[in-house]
């Protein structure tokens, strides 16, 4: 962002006028509720989400980035770039470990199990020294609950995001993560996980807002049956354990096929179950008000440039619209419900040339301009601890680049001001 003489001017009178911290400020406008289709801040006013991820649901289970930084300074980035709020991804993993009290929870064996030999003892050593609060005891739950008060007295809104249940990369196809009831997909352990996160955030994290059921659900050919009865099923009681957990916090819900699609839920859709399987002839409808939590409700959908888009924006946003933008506007005939909806993954490869070599930049910034929605974009992170990924060779890769991220391989610097300048202030002008 540039940041003009006149907003430096604004800047500096702001703070000889002792404004009120940015924790106080940020923590002032919770709980967030919705109304039709927005979302409101406590005063009323409509509240927008323009996040960056930040991922620490990988085989550590802790935010990624603290090898090369400190928690300060990398949460500084989040206004730094203009930026309101966090996505913040965890795995179930985590909270099974916590609730068994492993002795596997420490930093240091978090740190060598995942990465074992020197270069996992480099990468737990860096860790301690670019963060001297932490000791190898420290647990991964304190690590979290550090980098948690960081955000909120720095003033970013903290949106919590159930990623995995097992801690690698998400997400592939039949990965054991991807369908309830698949591999490592443990129901009743999901809906703890969730619960225990949305309570600890309560307690611990004055701007914690906001809690995603579960990232990219999407087929699996050993689980229960893939169909929307299904989800219904499962993430109305997640949300009722999420809410009763923490009756603030907004639920965000996703949809199917790695959360490219909820329209049925607001055109109002019979939820079907799948004919020769134990859901034949279920059906359920997801009507807010049979809910405690009616006023939480937000739907969540994510967006990548896969195709290559060199659509012009008029096809791209009516394309995409059909996928369950219908929610969020109250004109069209076919919305039965209004939610607010979240663009909650959006992003590509920040090398400068990429923004511009497809239309999807463009028209992202156009649908969100159109629609006024809140997004959250892929991601900050320059570079990772380690990443397991089933289908890849070599499965694993310790210190890997994240070509996608927002910051460069040591998170010191933003990797591409062009394509900044060109998607994400574009982005956050556009709900301006
Ligand atoms: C701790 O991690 C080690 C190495 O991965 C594993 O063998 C052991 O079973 C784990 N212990 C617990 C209690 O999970
Ligand atoms: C340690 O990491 C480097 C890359 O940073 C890699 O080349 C090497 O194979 C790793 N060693 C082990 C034992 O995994
Ligand atoms: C970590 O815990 C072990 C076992 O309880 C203890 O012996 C050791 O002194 C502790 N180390 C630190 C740095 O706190
Ligand atoms: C469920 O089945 C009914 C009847 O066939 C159909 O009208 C409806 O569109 C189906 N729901 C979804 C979400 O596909
Ligand atoms: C589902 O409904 C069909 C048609 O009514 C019926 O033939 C079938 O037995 C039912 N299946 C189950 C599992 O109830
Ligand atoms: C950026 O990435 C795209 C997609 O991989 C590629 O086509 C393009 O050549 C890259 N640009 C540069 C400068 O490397
Ligand atoms: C796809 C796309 O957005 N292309 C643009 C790339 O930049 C040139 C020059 O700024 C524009 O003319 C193109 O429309």
């Amino acid at each position: 962002m540039l940041i003009s003489n006149l907003n430096l001017g604004l800047l500096l009178a702001a703070v000889a006028s002792a404004a009120p911290a940015p924790n106080l400020r940020a923590a002032s406008v919770l709980p967030l509720s919705t109304k039709g289709h927005n979302i409101i801040d406590a005063n009323g006013d409509v509240f927008h989400f323009k996040s960056s991820n930040w991922p620490g649901h990988q085989e550590i289970m802790i935010p990624e980035g603290l090898q090369h930084s400190s928690i300060k300074d990398i949460v500084a980035w989040f206004p730094k770039l203009g930026l309101n709020s966090v996505r913040f991804t965890f795995a179930i993993e985590m909270i099974d470990d916590h609730l068994a009290n492993s002795p596997n929870q420490t930093l240091e064996r978090s740190v060598l199990n995942a990465i074992p030999g020197a270069n996992g003892t480099k990468v737990l050593d860096q860790i301690l020294e670019k963060n001297p609060q932490f000791t190898k005891n420290t647990t991964r739950l304190q690590v979290w609950n550090a980098v948690g008060k960081e955000l909120s007295s720095q003033g970013v809104i903290i949106h919590l995001d159930n990623h995995v249940s097992k801690a690698f990369w998400c997400c592939g196809d039949d990965d054991g993560n991807g369908w309830f009831g698949e591999e490592y997909f443990n129901v009743d352990n999901w809906q703890r996980g969730l619960a225990f996160m949305a309570k600890f955030a309560k307690e611990n994290w004055p701007t914690f807002s906001s809690i995603g059921l579960r990232n990219e659900l999407r087929p699996a050919k050993v689980s229960e049956p893939v169909d929307w009865y299904t989800w219904y099923v499962h993430m109305t009681a997640a949300a009722d354990a999420v809410h009763e957990a923490n009756p603030d916090a907004l639920i965000f819900f996703s949809g199917l096929s790695y959360d490219t699609y909820i329209d049925p839920i607001p055109l109002g859709k019979t939820l079907n179950g799948t004919a020769g399987k134990s859901t034949a002839n279920k059906t359920a409808n997801f009507v807010p008000s049979d809910f405690s939590w009616k006023d939480k409700i937000v739907l969540e959908i994510h967006k990548y440039d896969f195709e290559a888009t060199q659509d012009d924006c008029a096809t791209f946003k009516s394309n995409w619209y059909q996928k369950g933008f219908q929610s969020v506007n109250p004109n069209d005939k076919a919305t039965k419900y209004l939610f607010p909806m979240v663009i909650s993954e959006w992003g590509f490869i920040q090398n400068g040339t990429y923004w511009n070599q497809t239309t999807y930049a463009k028209c992202l910034v156009e649908m969100v301009k159109e629609y006024q929605v809140s997004w959250q974009h892929w991601e900050m992170s320059g570079s990772f601890y380690l990443q397991t990924r089933p289908n890849r060779t070599p499965n694993t890769l310790v210190g890997l680049d994240e070509a996608w991220g927002l910051l460069n391989y040591d998170w010191s610097s933003i990797r591409s001001p062009i394509t900044l300048e060109n998607s994400l202030y574009k982005m956050i002008d556009a709900l301006s």
